[in-house]
């Protein structure tokens, strides 16, 4: 789909912007009717949609085709989470040229261990060597067909119990290695470790955050604070999973589907965020097009006129 404002141009905007995470194309188109910028495709969401761990179970190609149903689905772009990069600079180098490919304005890679386990949950954090995720981060940016394609380099020092001077190390060398923005993680409860590495940080790079444990952070703090995107990475699935849990539990303890009724969306919007109105009247053109022809062959009336006439040009 076509975009009205690109990842790049709203990473540089002057406002926060909003990315919200999605594991579909329904949830994608969800975010972007809420009035988000940006959909982000969340690994910890596209994974715990098919039911396994966030931990690089799923491999490139089931994540990807996910990221590139969304990004054919919303107006706003996709900024797609790639994890660690499937593997190795091999991987991270066939990664771009397929997410590129697909439509999705940009990636997210970290610079954790492959498989990478998600970052709130206790068990392997280990870090790659700097030298390793900056050749990566050098790949990515030299794979990509089009300057405007994003990637984002993710430090998880902060995730795997490093201190600042790591997490700020490791933003130098990203930079250097031609990252266009840098994710900074923590899994705080308050915001203070984003905001000392946004003090701190003295190179040229937009910064991307993640308010999942330091939730009570407002979008003016942290663009105050110096942050240029925040995602909000997996309120939505937390949300569905509450609220469709309740409506299954109401409908059998209510004996009937009333009970939950007034709690729902109408089917008339399931078939809006469906496309049905454009799947009838597509129907509706062809069909008239089709007996159009048929008349004219029919009744041997062909001559004069030509499949423009037909096709209504
Ligand atoms: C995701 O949404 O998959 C993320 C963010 O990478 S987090 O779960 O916080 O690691
Ligand atoms: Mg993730």
């Amino acid at each position: 789909m076509s975009h009205a404002k690109s990842l790049r141009a709203l990473l540089h905007g002057s406002e926060l912007t909003k990315a919200a995470g999605a594991h579909n194309p329904l949830t994608a188109q969800l975010v972007e009717r809420a009035g988000f910028d940006v959909v982000w495709a969340s690994g910890l969401e596209i994974s715990a949609s098919l039911g396994v761990p966030d931990a690089n179970i799923l491999s490139m190609n089931e994540v990807l085709a996910v990221a590139r149903a969304m990004a054919e689905k919303v107006t706003i772009p996709v900024l797609a989470d790639c994890d660690s990069g499937f593997g190795g600079i091999g991987n991270v180098a066939h990664m771009i040229r397929s997410y590129e490919a697909a439509g999705i304005q940009g990636v997210c890679i970290e610079d954790k261990t492959f498989p990478k386990l998600n970052s709130f949950v206790s068990g392997n954090q280990a870090l790659v060597p700097i030298e390793d995720f900056a050749g990566k981060i050098a790949a990515a940016v030299a794979t990509r067909a089009s300057e405007d394609f994003v990637v984002v380099a993710r430090i998880e020092a902060f995730i795997s119990g490093f201190g600042l001077e790591e997490a700020l190390r490791r933003a130098q060398a990203y930079e250097l290695a031609g990252a266009d923005a840098l994710l900074i993680h923590s899994k705080q409860k308050t915001p203070d470790e984003i905001f000392s590495f946004c003090d701190a940080y003295d190179g040229a790079l937009p910064i991307v955050v993640v308010p999942t444990t330091y939730n009570s952070v407002t979008m003016e703090q942290l663009k105050a604070g110096g942050a240029a995107l925040a995602i909000y990475a997996n309120q939505g699935l937390r949300g569905a999973i509450n609220s469709t849990l309740q409506v299954y539990k109401a409908i059998l303890a209510g004996g009937s589907a009333a009970a939950v009724e007034d709690q729902l969306a109408p089917l008339s919007e399931v078939f809006g965020l469906q496309g049905v109105a454009a799947l009838l009247a597509t129907e509706d053109r062809f069909e008239s097009i089709g007996k159009d022809i048929a008349k004219q062959v029919l009744e041997g009336g062909g001559e004069g006129r030509g499949k423009a006439d037909v096709l209504g040009h």
